[in-house]
């Protein structure tokens, strides 16, 4: 009997790649920061970035380097994710990186958390740095006193906001929950974190 040996090295390739893959956690407003918690990872193909709410309201939006704070039309969006307080329990949304080279942006949507530096990046390059990232964001601070609440953007803010697979985002797969629901699920195991839901993005404009 003949064996695929091309069928055989892809299904070995992904075996290996999901033995070595990493999880990185990365807080979102620990300790009622404004911040992401570390700023920045290096990951790999299939590494997986679980982001872990931990106070307030805020959401992990997909941007742009060159527009920190701004919804990248065909980007990824954990939708916001309201913490009471004094709970122990953290919700966690996560993707998997599918493309290394293509570094990834993101900010909290609520107002004004990106403007103070509430942004996070996925491999950033020597020429496209964090800190010019989160400069970008900086600079984009609206003038402050009675703006008007910002205008929503394209984002709605529900629970969950599916993201576009389509377009320029290669592989995107669908938002799951693992309640079964669109709605966020806030049981959870002893404070482990609830699993939101998981996407593979890659491939992404820069
Ligand atoms: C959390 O924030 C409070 C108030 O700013 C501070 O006193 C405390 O040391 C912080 N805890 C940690 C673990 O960062
Ligand atoms: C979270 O923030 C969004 C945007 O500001 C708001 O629409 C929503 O009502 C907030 N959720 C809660 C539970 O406060
Ligand atoms: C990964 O991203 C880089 C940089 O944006 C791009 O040139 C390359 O085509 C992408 N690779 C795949 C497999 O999509
Ligand atoms: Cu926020």
């Amino acid at each position: 009997m003949r064996f695929s040996t091309g069928a055989a090295f892809v299904f070995l390739a992904s075996a290996l790649t999901t033995v070595l893959a990493e999880t990185f956690v990365v807080t979102v407003g620990k300790n009622a920061s404004l911040l992401f918690e570390p700023t920045s990872v290096t990951a790999k193909v299939g590494d997986v970035i679980a982001f872990q709410f931990m106070s307030k309201n805020h959401t992990v939006t997909q941007s742009t380097f060159d527009n920190p704070c701004a919804v990248k039309a065909d980007g990824v969006d954990s939708g916001y994710q309201f913490i009471p307080q004094g709970t122990n329990v953290f919700p966690q949304w996560s993707i998997t990186v599918n493309n290394d080279t293509a570094p990834l942006w993101f900010f909290c949507n609520q107002k004004p958390h990106c403007e103070r530096g509430m942004v996070f990046a996925v491999n950033p390059t020597a020429e496209k740095t964090f800190e010019k990232f989160n400069a970008n964001a900086l600079a984009s601070a609206p003038p402050a006193t009675t703006a008007a609440p910002a205008a929503t953007t394209s984002a709605a803010p529900t629970g969950t906001s599916a993201p576009d697979t389509g377009a320029a985002n290669a592989a995107a797969g669908a938002l799951s929950s693992p309640a079964g629901s669109g709605a966020m699920s806030r049981a959870s195991i002893s404070g482990w974190p609830v699993v939101l839901a998981s996407v593979i993005i890659g491939a992404l404009a820069l």
